[in-house]
């Protein structure tokens, strides 16, 4: 078996996510989860979503969906009004990065990457979602609103399954993964002058790049 990882909220941030996978260079056989919210907000989220179908080829890659993704489908798929709305939401940074003025003009490669985007993944002692999950509800019966938008700050007991959440989607300014013990959160604001975390799961250990390209390690400390 090979190692897990997880990587959590890039949100456009190339240069900070080709950081930790140069340096990790995984193996075939590692599990790696990325938790979502690929797009939006920093300067490449095209170039991320390309990085990210090149790893695939490399090793063993889980695409999760965040609620960015959802707000970029939904853009596609309904009308005006939504689609501005995302742009606000950090959507026109995406468009920017395709050299795009519409969505039509994204390739159809690319949603394919996000269409194909999964809600959860449960391994032996951990799970893996981009927001929360409802503590008493099984995970394949888990609602869109936990999934993808439900803040961290809000989670207080333990999943029913016993299994440890491995989680992003809400910013840790100090930049270091919050730990609860039943609870990990690797959103470490890439966007907002942060790091993207990719977290070895069963070490704890994690490595951080930043969009000036500098990496640094770290330990996930006690709850
Ligand atoms: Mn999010």
């Amino acid at each position: 078996m090979g190692r897990v990882f997880a990587i959590g909220d890039v949100h456009g941030c190339l240069t900070a996510l080709q950081t930790v996978v140069k340096h990790l260079k995984f193996e075939p056989d590692d599990e790696v989860i990325a938790l979502g919210d690929y797009v939006d907000r920093g300067p490449d989220s095209k170039g991320v979503i390309d990085l990210l179908m090149a790893l695939r080829k490399q090793t063993r890659l889980i695409t999760l969906r965040g609620n960015h993704e959802v707000m970029m489908l939904i853009s596609r798929s309904q009308g005006l009004d939504y689609f501005e709305s995302w742009l606000d939401a950090g959507g026109v940074d995406t468009l920017v990065s395709y050299g795009a003025s519409d969505l039509s003009e994204v390739p159809e490669g690319h949603w394919q990457f996000i269409k194909d985007t999964v809600p959860y993944h449960e391994g032996t002692t951990h799970f893996f979602v981009h927001a929360n999950v409802r503590p008493k509800v099984p995970l394949m019966e888990q609602r869109e609103q936990e999934l993808y938008w439900e803040r961290f700050d809000d989670n207080k007991k333990p999943h029913c399954s016993g299994k440890i959440m491995v989680c992003g989607h809400t910013p840790q300014k100090s930049g270091k993964p919050a730990n609860r013990g039943h609870a990990v959160c690797i959103d470490t604001f890439s966007y907002g002058g942060g790091w993207v975390t990719c977290l070895e799961v069963a070490t704890g250990q994690y490595w951080q790049g930043n969009q000036k390209g500098e990496l640094r390690e770290g330990r996930l400390e006690k709850p």
